[in-house]
């Protein structure tokens, strides 16, 4: 059976859209006006949408079509799946065997003594566990006062009440009575935009010590928690300095806080290893998972949580669980999706070809005139667009504006990469071969050239 392909015309699509999906993040206005746009079917890192245009998906959805679209064998399995057993719960001493087997998998994958994983339907949801669980921690171990998690400005760790207040963008704690109590932020470590005359080392020790600091400040006696992307995604692939996470490392150690890192896009291979701990070399007490787990193909996340942990809030009830943990179809997709990445190799295929080829070309972009420094790590990647690299300058008029120029040209060539402010990111999917990386870089490319001939033109090319 193939996918449908018989659709409405992509005009009447747009209107019907417009009048009845509330879309995430996206202006309601701009949806009437332009119209969504519309993606039909995927193969592989290339889409298809609802005019016949084919674009090489740069963000493999969003960071989690881990292994690339198409796979037949996770439509078998899920199939089979919900012949067999469509739903069952995980709640009151009941189980089923994808959960048994998903989470026997994840045991094995993540280093160390991470042996226990608590499912979730979605990285927001199981962040919000996360929140829950530190806390109850604490508390089971006579520390009751030990609540507060400190996490970092532009973050981004969800969308729910919990996880959006995790998160640092200001932009969501103005809606809906964000943040939550007990939640305090400090400074990331983004030496390009924030790291004035500093050196990268000197600077990635001194956002690090922010964390002592305010331990210090608010009181070791008070702190539940620490919680971080190994590398931050959405808040624009800000691949923090060599000294940054060794001394977060010691300063968790030496106060008994407990790290959380949030895995759900570095997890599963997208740094080259297995968890982007691993590529940052930390000891999380709890890894958040979600994206790459299943490749996007079903909605699945968890904590994946060290044997202390799960030993404290296991002596009693943890008053906590979703209607999907661990649901039977999302987990046998997921356990599918950990066989493929591990039988194909895939993050060894990161690893030794996939990342130094990206690193090389997209390495190249940095001699743009708009371009002031591109980086990588595994297959996230990020170029900073600055009138001037120099002085790492930002543009004159709204943040952001160059960056939107930049996006459009990017879908005018068939290349979907997202814009953070004005820094430009991607997040392909990890089968990306290497003649397709060249196909990238060089979509990306002429992207940037017809951005700089664009805010030339419209007189935007200015330093703040
Ligand atoms: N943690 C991290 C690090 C994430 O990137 C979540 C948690 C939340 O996961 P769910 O499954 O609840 O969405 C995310 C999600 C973007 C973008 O614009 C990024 C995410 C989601 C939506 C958009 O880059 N990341």
């Amino acid at each position: 059976m193939s996918a449908i392909t018989n659709h409405m015309p992509t005009a009447e699509l747009q209107a019907l859209d417009a009048a009845h999906h509330m879309h995430p993040f996206t202006a309601g206005n701009e949806l009437g006006e332009k119209g969504a746009r519309v993606i039909t079917r995927a193969r592989g890192v290339t889409l298809t949408d609802s005019d016949g245009n084919e674009i090489l998906d740069a963000m493999a959805g969003l960071w989690c079509v881990n292994i690339g679209y198409g796979r037949g064998e996770l439509a078998d399995v899920a199939a089979r799946q919900m012949r067999e057993l469509p739903y069952y719960n995980t709640f009151f001493q009941t189980t089923h065997v994808p959960a048994v087997a998903l989470s026997t998998k994840l045991a094995e994958l993540a280093p160390r003594d991470l042996n226990h994983v608590f499912f979730a339907g979605s990285g927001s949801e199981a962040n919000d566990t996360n929140i829950r669980m530190v806390r109850t921690y604490w508390a089971m171990k006579g520390k009751p006062d030990k609540s507060i998690i400190i996490s970092r400005k532009n973050a981004y760790h969800g969308s729910s009440v919990g996880s959006g207040s995790l998160g640092g963008m200001s932009y969501m704690h103005e809606q809906g009575g964000l943040p939550i109590p007990d939640v305090h932020h400090i400074n990331q470590p983004h030496w390009w935009a924030e790291g004035g005359d500093m050196s990268r080392e000197e600077f990635g020790l001194a956002r690090a010590r922010e964390l002592e600091e305010a331990i210090e400040q608010l009181g070791e006696n008070r702190v539940a928690a620490f919680i971080a992307e190994p590398i931050q995604g959405a808040g624009g692939v800000v691949i923090p300095p060599e000294t940054y996470w060794p001394e977060i490392q010691r300063i968790c150690d030496k106060y008994e806080i407990l790290l959380i890192a949030d895995e759900v896009i570095c997890g599963f291979g997208r740094t080259g290893n297995w968890f982007g701990s691993q590529t940052v070399d930390i000891r999380p007490d709890i890894m958040t998972i979600a994206k790459g787990l299943s490749s996007g193909y079903a909605p699945i996340g968890g904590s994946i949580v060290r044997d202390e942990i799960a030993d404290v809030i296991g002596s009693g009830e943890f008053n906590h669980g979703y209607t999907y943990s661990g649901h039977p179809v999302a987990a046998a997709v997921a356990l599918e999706n950990l066989r493929i990445l591990e039988e194909e190799k895939i993050v060894e295929h990161v690893r030794d070809v996939a990342a130094p080829h990206l690193e090389k070309t997209w390495g190249t972009l940095a001699d743009h005139p708009l371009v002031g420094e591109a980086r990588s790590v595994g297959l996230m990647g990020t170029i900073a667009l600055t009138p001037d690299s120099e002085r790492r300058a930002a543009f004159a008029g709204d943040s952001g504006a160059v960056g939107y120029i930049c996006r459009e040209r990017c879908f005018a060539n068939n290349l979907i990469m997202r814009h953070v402010g004005d820094r430009m990111i991607i997040s392909p999917p990890l089968v990306i071969r290497p003649e397709e990386i060249d196909t990238l870089v060089s979509r990306a490319a002429k992207a940037l050239d017809e951005t700089y001939d664009e805010i030339r033109k419209q007189g935007i090319f200015k330093a703040a």
